[in-house]
């Protein structure tokens, strides 16, 4: 846990006597701390911890009063609510954000007046609560903010897990995990509902339709209010907790049987103990499913039971309920639906369906192939058998209804098939004959002539029997039953054949009335690549809804020296809540005193990073240069290795300057963050080998403040809120066509952080929005990647920049060079690795995007006009307006306000 602050004052100094309510009705606030600190806490000493601890349970007591005043209201008028399904919330801390949300900043930091603390002095000793591994689950933690800022009725749905994301360190250079100790002090954000229990079944056996589950587990609630800003909604996410039926069995104890007697308290643990750190694939892994049929059954269940306690007709769900799954990973939904109305609640399997496909909505976030779950057969029937029963008959269902169109579009696939050959060959054909023609008028004997007359007449033959041969081959394909394959839910393994898979993405897609991606091009690839045969279908399904985050976390209150001054060119500070007025700030940029403003806030930031490098990592940086951030989950497509090389690049010519040259150069400090799922072994490379760079550098007097290079341990939402106010540039480089959208880019953007970066996810859109002239764009674009992909198998056109400084990493320039090998051939070796990912490609561009940074850098007053133009431009991003979007056009949800 953290460092603990300094003591403040003597509990007997401060320990008035408790009254909760003052004179003019209002609570007394710095009572209620010390009575929770008193008497929640018994805590003798108000040191920063406690005090933290005892202001959150009083702020927790004002979110009970929204939370039920919100709930009262909604359950009168029975408004129809989201339901917002992830495996994943990715929240960060909460006090700050709640506090000011519920505007009570003021009242709060005079009540820690009185125990000589401030607000932002017992912030940094809150855990995080991290519950996600990157971009999908904190986009989720956006969308609850924005939900109840806008009023929607709407809850999250997820799970406690009792360890969230491992916390990572730096040991010998390499990234340890050590696990995620966050409810050690208790969660003064959650309330415990005992009495909201459900029974999940799991493994067992079928009799008949009949499902007799082998194990079952208690779902039990707990409720974390989310306030939303300028409105007294607090709206709610609903996390579950395993419980065992029986959590000691006292004959097995009682006979000796001490392990048997606690195997069902285990199994329950199990389910709710850890967050999968993997934000790629968990392929296959039981553990996993488990988890998510376990909170995807109690949410349903849950969700069903309140709409029974006001309707009878469960044909109505659709109108009163929608659920949004958060990628695949809630998507065994589809089959729990139609389990729960069929086998529970009675229903006959159409009407089930209807309501099922009416009721539920999904987005992707990924087009990477190995991301898409695909259970195993074996492994479903195994663990949830009715559930298999259940998707075979929808996906039976599913291929006969699509029969008819696969077989007209099979017989059209198989005529065109004919019309190649046949045209490929008439070519052939009369290529031959001028050959041949060719070949008798080069003949001079009788003899030549009709031997070239025979020879082209045999050619012809054994052409015509070739084609002969090739068109009845084609014509024993089985085009339609092809067609009817590319719907099925159910496929073959095509890595282990005989293996049979349940693509969740294609149930997805067949039980929701929509389907959509994260950012413009992300949603155009899903289309033509990820799911072309279903739009063939039901294009009107697909759409995009372009991700957005909250300007209040990553804004507002991580940035409050920026929001300051926005709010006083603006004359308001509506923009927290309305973004679009951002706008406002255009104007501004030509202004020379409102721009050195604005860099004296950077400037502030930057400071503060540098303090915060300092106590974490040691290394001392000046706050002159170039602040440079990578920061998000290590990943090959993510492309920090090729940030890394042009840094040794980089670091390798100052070496090689002279002491004129050095005076040219645009001092940078290169920050990277980010975590390594545990097993992926070229994403730890990545992070060693920054570490290694970054010893370094940074020990190397020769290059002094020129250069430097940090390596920020256990990146996280907090992390980040000190990060991002203090970029001046950030890096969105992965390979086009690969992140799906991104958030950081926006958030970074909103910050006035200028973006280096490729043609992909959102970094498009930014680029709209803040004219992409004040991006620096590089590298190839999405359409060329497969081409070049084929062709990088013979690539030789490296740039000698990338040569020489992978050289230097291979001769052991930053020790380990075994280590760094397999890195080192994953991209410059053609034999060994392929650069799948085509770092090798775009290091050329790349590094002139980069000569420009360094070139537009040197001009201040112009990098603060465009710096400004960042914020001003990127409004769009919002999670409100996204938010907005999805209520209008895929939820059907109306706000719901109380007067
Ligand atoms: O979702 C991210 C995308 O990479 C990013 O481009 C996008 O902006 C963001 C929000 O839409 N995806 C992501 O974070 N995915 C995961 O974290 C994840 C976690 C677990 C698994 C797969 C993906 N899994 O299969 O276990």
């Amino acid at each position: 846990s953290r460092a603990r602050g300094p003591m403040v004052r003597s509990v007997l100094e401060i320990n008035k006597p408790a009254n909760t309510a003052n004179g003019a009705g209002k609570v007394d606030l710095a009572g209620e701390v010390a009575n929770e600190l008193k008497y929640r806490l018994a805590a003798p000493k108000a040191d920063t911890d406690k005090l933290y601890q005892s202001v959150a349970w009083s702020v927790h007591n004002r979110l009970v009063d929204a939370f039920d005043k919100t709930h009262e209201h909604w359950n009168k008028e029975d408004p129809k609510h989201v339901y917002y399904l992830s495996a994943e919330f990715l929240m960060g801390r909460t006090l700050t954000n709640a506090v000011h949300n519920m505007g009570l900043q003021g009242d709060y930091a005079e009540a820690l007046k009185q125990f000589g603390q401030t607000l932002e002095g017992v912030h940094g000793a809150e855990t995080d609560a991290a519950l996600g591994n990157g971009g999908l689950g904190r986009l989720a933690a956006c969308f609850l903010d924005s939900m109840a800022t806008l009023d929607l009725p709407g809850w999250g749905y997820g799970i406690r897990y009792r360890y969230g994301m491992f916390r990572q360190a730096i040991k010998d250079g390499l990234q340890v995990e050590l696990p995620d100790y966050w409810l050690d002090n208790g969660n003064p954000w959650e309330i415990r509902r005992p009495e909201t229990r459900f029974n999940v079944g799991f493994y067992g056996k079928l009799e008949g339709d009949k499902w007799v589950p082998g194990e079952e587990v208690i779902a039990e609630a707990y409720d974390v209010p989310i306030p939303g800003y300028g409105t007294k909604t607090c709206s709610n996410l609903r996390l579950w907790d395993a419980l065992p039926l029986v959590e000691l069995d006292l004959d097995a104890f009682n006979a000796g049987q001490y392990e048997k007697a606690v195997e069902q308290k285990r199994k329950a643990d199990d389910i709710a103990a850890v967050l999968y750190p993997n934000d790629a694939t968990e392929y296959g892994k039981e553990l996993r499913l488990k988890q998510q049929f376990f909170f995807v059954s109690a949410s349903l269940q849950d969700t069903i039971a309140r709409y029974l306690e006001k309707h009878s007709d469960l044909a109505g769900l659709p109108e009163k309920a929608c659920f949004q799954m958060n990628d695949t990973h809630p998507t065994i939904a589809v089959a729990e639906l139609m389990r729960l109305l069929i086998d529970v609640h009675g229903l006959p399997y159409d009407k089930a369906w209807a309501i099922t496909t009416k009721s539920l909505a999904y987005t992707n976030h990924t087009v990477m192939p190995e991301a898409l779950e695909k259970w195993p057969v074996a492994v479903m029937q195994k663990l949830l058998p009715r559930h298999m029963q259940l998707i075979e008959q929808i996906n039976d269902a599913w291929l006969a209804s699509v029969k008819d169109h696969s077989a007209s579009k099979g017989a059209q696939l198989q005529a065109a098939k004919k019309a190649e050959r046949e045209a490929a060959a008439a070519a052939a054909k009369e290529e031959r004959a001028k050959a041949a023609a060719a070949a008798l008028e080069a003949a001079t004997t009788p003899e030549e002539k009709a031997a070239a007359e025979a020879a082209a007449k045999k050619a012809e033959e054994e052409a015509e029997a070739a084609l002969k041969a090739i068109l009845e081959e084609d014509a024993k394909v089985d085009y339609v039953a092809e067609v009817l394959k590319s719907y099925s839910i159910i496929q073959e393994n095509q890595w282990n054949k005989g293996e049979m898979l349940v693509n969740m993405a294609y149930l997805a897609v067949v039980g929701s009335f929509a389907v959509n991606g994260v950012a413009a091009i992300h949603s155009e690839i899903i289309k033509t690549d990820i799911f072309p045969q279903f739009v063939e279908l039901t294009p009107e399904k697909f759409q995009n809804k372009t991700n957005g985050v909250t300007l209040r976390r990553w804004l507002a209150y991580c940035n409050p020296e920026l929001s300051a001054l926005i709010t006083e060119a603006l004359g308001t500070d509506a923009w927290v809540k309305d973004a679009t007025l951002l706008a406002g700030l255009k104007p501004f940029a030509e202004d020379a005193a409102f721009r050195k403003r604005w860099r004296d806030v950077k400037f502030a930031k930057k400071a503060a990073l540098a303090k915060h490098i300092k106590e974490v990592t040691g290394y001392e940086v000046s706050t002159q240069p170039l602040f440079d951030v990578q920061v998000k989950r290590i990943h090959e497509y993510k492309r920090q290795f090729m940030n890394a090389i042009s840094i040794i690049y980089r670091y390798k010519k100052i070496k090689e300057m002279s002491p004129e040259e050095r005076k040219k150069v645009v001092p940078r400090v290169c920050i990277f963050g980010g975590k390594a799922a545990s097993a992926y072994y070229m994403a730890k490379k990545i992070v060693a080998l920054v570490v290694a760079i970054a010893a370094k550098v940074n020990n190397d007097p020769e290059v002094g403040d020129l250069l430097k290079v940090v390596f920020l341990p256990n990146y996280n939402v907090s992390e980040a809120e000190v990060i991002i106010p203090a970029a001046e540039l950030s890096q969105h480089i992965s390979t086009a066509g690969t992140e799906a959208s991104g958030t950081s880019n926006m958030k970074f953007a909103l910050n006035g952080s200028f973006i280096i970066g490729t043609m992909d996810g959102a970094n498009i859109e930014i680029g709209e929005n803040t004219g992409f002239e004040n991006l620096f764009i590089f590298g190839v674009q999405a359409e060329e990647i497969n081409r070049l992909r084929e062709e990088r198998k013979d690539f030789k056109d490296y740039d000698p920049r990338w040569t020489e400084a992978l050289e230097w990493v291979k001769a052991g320039a930053f020790g380990r060079a075994d280590y760094f090998d397999d890195l080192v051939a994953s991209v410059n070796d053609m034999t060994r690795g392929n650069d799948w990912f085509l770092l090798a490609n775009d290091f050329a561009s790349y590094m002139d995007a980069q000569d420009e940074v360094d070139k537009l850098y040197r001009d201040q007053e112009e990098w603060t006009r465009r710096s400004i133009l960042y914020t001003a431009g990127n409004g769009f991003f919002s999670s409100d307006r996204t938010i907005d979007q999805y209520a209008k056009e895929i939820w059907s949800v109306q706000p719901c306000r109380q007067a």
